[in-house]
């Protein structure tokens, strides 16, 4: 494919377009004419095609022009896919085998070909199902810990990690919509939010919150001005696909040099709402044992983080922060576990409040979350969309007196309960 004006591909154009490009012909395999395409992209903002063939399957994921999940009168530069491209190539470096093998890259018409996962699916729908996926926890505390340590000052050489500041400093648009998205819009009567109706109490309580507001503009500035490490960016469930023996994440669109917490505060979040919505889907039963699953999981990953950075720590810090002349070449072993310490603490307390204001947005802003919007009885809904909201708002207010996951997680139960 060698045209250099973007055009977006669909599914009876792809077997042409993409069939003069070996890298997708020879997995496909076969003719062109005996492909099957399908476009399978539910996301918020590219299309997505699945291609099979005699031979084997890719995926082609292509930017469009503007929001998908808006339309045209949101315009998105084609550019995130560069980003994306890049992400995807960082974070098979740093952290292998957990994102797609990346087939082919084609700038001008923002595509991407990729690995076909099956029989994975997507995280947030295993969790909505009340599957229990036993690797989830291990397998995305390791993806976070090395890609956020060994993207950041602690392990590269200064120059590489400040050419790679500078490159994934352009993707501006991206940053935007999460600064208006997840720091501001849930805070205000925003045009494009929306939320249940009869969460209207609670949403007027929230914006009246003086407190929270003060937080949540702490946050975006953290998020604005800490450029730490390269981030995903957007890692909620939607992001990782799984099976029960694999887990892989996906689209790094968002990525840049953020805090290293915002990543693990995404997720965390995500898993907390996956465990308030569980009220909503109890029709075909209890849903008990995944709501320990979940809070479970919660610990573990950030227990599987936390070691993982510290080894990492002892072992990989070769950037400029923390030089070893000032620690362990001198014998002060202990001096350099205390800066760890101090570290992993900043950690914890940012993801804290990046978590609480991640679930706001996905209740009252723009993007919401198939866990609650699942769930048909909007009364039901926004009870567990309630708990939800007011579990965010303590997280982030109160997160520098928050000393454990095993408190906030019997926060997480009372809330639940209703108490
Ligand atoms: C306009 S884009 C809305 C959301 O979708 C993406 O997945 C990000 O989470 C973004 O905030
Ligand atoms: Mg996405």
């Amino acid at each position: 494919m060698h045209e250099t004006t973007f055009k977006p591909l669909t599914t009876e154009t792809l077997p042409d377009r993409l069939g003069v490009v070996p890298a997708v012909a020879d997995r496909v395999g076969g003719p062109q004419s005996g492909w099957k395409v399908r476009e399978v992209g539910d996301g918020n903002l590219n299309l997505v095609f699945i291609v099979e063939g005699e031979k084997g399957s890719v995926v082609v994921k292509q930017a469009l022009p503007y929001v998908r999940l808006v339309g045209d009168s949101w315009p998105l530069p084609l550019k995130r896919s560069f980003f994306e491209y890049h992400a995807l190539k960082r974070q098979e470096q740093r952290s292998p085998g957990q994102v797609p093998a990346v087939y082919h890259f084609d700038e001008a018409q923002a595509l991407i070909v990729m690995e076909y996962l099956s029989p994975h699916i997507i995280l947030r729908r295993a969790l909505i199902n009340g599957e229990e996926l036993p690797r989830i926890a291990e397998d995305l505390g390791l993806f976070m810990a090395r890609t956020l340590f060994r993207g950041s000052d602690l392990h590269m050489e200064a120059r590489e990690r400040k050419a790679d500041l500078a490159l994934f400093a352009d993707n501006t648009e991206l940053c935007d919509i999460t600064e208006n998205l997840v720091f501001t819009d849930p805070y205000f009567a925003a045009p494009m939010n929306r939320h249940t109706p009869e969460l209207d109490p609670v949403v007027a309580e929230l914006r009246a919150d003086r407190d929270l507001k003060v937080e949540a503009q702490k946050l975006k500035h953290l998020f604005a001005a800490k450029a730490e490490t390269l981030v995903h960016g957007d890692l909620h469930t939607g992001s990782v696909m799984v099976t029960e023996s694999d887990t892989r994440v996906i689209d790094p669109e968002f990525a840049f040099y953020g805090p290293m917490a915002f990543d693990v505060g995404m997720l965390l979040a995500n898993y907390w709402m996956a465990f308030f919505s569980q009220r909503g889907h109890e029709a075909k039963g209890s849903r008990e044992g995944m709501r320990a699953y979940l809070l479970n999981v919660i610990e573990e990953t950030w227990d599987v983080f936390r070691a993982e950075f510290a080894r990492l720590w002892r072992t990989e810090r070769t950037g400029m922060l923390y030089h070893r002349s000032l620690y362990e070449e001198q014998g002060d072993v202990l001096g350099a576990e205390q800066a760890l310490s101090h570290l992993m603490h900043d950690i914890w307390v940012d993801m804290l409040g990046f978590a609480g204001v991640e679930i706001h947005r996905r209740i009252l802003g723009l993007a919401h979350n198939a866990d609650f919007e699942t769930i048909e009885d909007t009364k039901l809904r926004a009870s567990c969309e309630a708990a939800a909201l007011r579990f965010g708002r303590h997280i982030a207010v109160n997160r520098r007196h928050i000393q454990s996951l095993t408190e906030i997680n019997q926060l997480a139960r009372s809330l639940d309960k209703g108490v």
